[in-house]
């Protein structure tokens, strides 16, 4: 078999490089903004404080619940559904997507 442009991207994708040994894949690397070659370049592109808030709900076992958001606490979206209950605390984290002055979570139980 001829080695090709094709294959060659097939192989690399199932065998990740990273030539420079730091632990970082060189694909990684170079969206990232640093040298795949040089284990000293690093970059701190990937790296971000993101706000969020993270709800605890009580769950009861085999039951099932979703968790709505509002902005307003009178009109609620639902944000999440199908939480399964395990019978103890379930937690569930959220990244702010327009969190605004004010915005609610709440967690209601499937009927
Ligand atoms: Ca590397």
């Amino acid at each position: 078999m001829r080695a090709t442009a094709a294959t060659g991207s097939i192989f690399a994708s199932r065998f990740p490089m990273d030539t420079d040994g730091d632990g970082f894949l060189e694909g990684f690397e170079a969206s990232g903004g640093s040298s795949p070659t040089l284990a000293q370049s690093m970059s701190d592109e990937f790296t971000a404080i993101r706000p969020g808030r993270e709800l605890s709900i009580g769950t009861a076992m085999g039951g099932l619940c979703r968790v709505e958001y509002s902005t307003n606490a009178q009109t609620w979206t639902t944000r999440e559904t199908e939480i399964p209950g395990n019978g103890e605390t379930v937690a569930r984290f959220y990244f702010d997507d327009a969190p605004g002055p004010r915005y609610f979570l709440r967690a209601r139980s499937n009927p």
